[in-house]
């Protein structure tokens, strides 16, 4: 080869742009693919790998670790994605603790309203301090009691009853004021300890009380409201941040689409997981006199904003929200 041509060559060499090499991205999901979180992150790996380098893998039901364990792999991008219930978060970044007092939100309407406004943004800067990037919101309706010895009415049928809770104090203090004992348990533990005794009942959304099989084994389904928890669909912010903004863009393009998806699956799916633990003989009571069980909470509010006296401002926030 002439040595003009070598020099040619080179030079077509040097000017073919590097390409970007792939990013493995792992994410954890405590549900299963088929849960309408499971389908929308599905859909987030799929859409991430046709506009950007990034492969996602799902690991779905909770094979990577209990939820506060993944919240600290995530916080420390040993995992780059999760799909978080804010309430295991509080311990982790206290300022998340808000959206776990209980009725801090009068429907879930109202929650999306403040978690897609002013009020997300609040929550964002905390997590982004600690760690994590919030991309978007998923629903997660909101949660009742249920349990296995009887229907809960009135606060008093709470008395006595061993109810297991996510692991953060708030729940445990929120359950003492019903008269009952919280057990802070993680959720793949929950089935076996009803099974056996271990406690009488827990608080879920129909759609986790279904999937998990927690009806066969906890037949009183007692529709209290009492939270309201969003979650995130968050990404290690040490992985965000070595992103280009191209990138990130398309990531979050990503992220909002599969919110969508989510939130429209979760409405079908709260129906119908009503009416299959219903078909399946659960007994599902209204209760008539929420206030009740509201108005016990105040030393709840009251000691929260003792121990935390910067968060009364976000709890007005979220009251705000019209
Ligand atoms: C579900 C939620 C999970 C997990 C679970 C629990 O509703 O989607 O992330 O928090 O409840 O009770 O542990």
């Amino acid at each position: 080869m002439k040595f003009s041509s070598i020099i040619a060559a080179a030079t077509v060499a040097l000017s073919i742009p590097a390409l970007a090499a792939a990013e493995n991205w792992r994410g954890w999901n405590i549900h299963p693919d088929s849960y309408p979180n499971g389908v929308a992150l599905e859909q987030f790996a799929k859409e991430l790998g046709e506009t950007t380098d990034i492969k996602l893998q799902i690991f779905h039901g909770g094979v990577l670790g209990s939820q506060p364990d993944a919240i600290e792999q995530v916080r420390s991008a040993a995992l780059e994605v999760g799909n978080f219930n804010l309430g295991p978060m509080g311990p982790i970044i206290p300022t998340t603790n808000v959206v776990s007092l209980p009725f801090v939100f009068n429907g879930v309407d109202h929650m999306h309203r403040a978690m897609d406004g002013s009020v997300g943004e609040i929550f964002e800067a905390a997590m982004g301090a600690e760690g994590l990037v919030p991309l978007a919101w998923f629903d997660s309706g909101s949660r009742s009691f249920y349990n296995n010895k009887r229907a809960i009415m009135t606060p008093a049928d709470v008395e006595g009853l061993k109810i297991r809770v996510m692991n953060n104090d708030l729940f445990v203090d929120m359950v003492a004021q019903l008269g009952g004992n919280a057990t802070p348990m993680a959720f793949g533990e929950v089935y076996q300890s009803l099974k056996t005794g271990v406690i009488d009942g827990a608080e879920n959304n129909y759609p986790s009380y279904e999937s998990t099989g927690h009806f066969e084994v906890a037949g009183f389904y007692s529709i209290t409201d009492h939270l309201i928890i969003p979650e995130c669909l968050c990404v290690a912010a040490d992985t965000w941040n070595k992103l280009d903004s191209d990138t990130q863009a398309a990531v979050r393009t990503a992220a909002r689409n599969a919110a969508e998806t989510q939130r429209e699956l979760w409405a079908a799916r709260e129906k119908q997981s009503r009416e299959a633990v219903e078909a399946a003989g659960s007994k599902v009571n209204e209760v008539e006199n929420k206030v009740a069980f509201q108005e016990l909470m105040a030393p709840v509010y009251e000691g929260f904003i003792e121990a935390n006296p910067d968060l009364a401002s976000v709890i007005e926030a979220i009251q705000n929200t019209k």
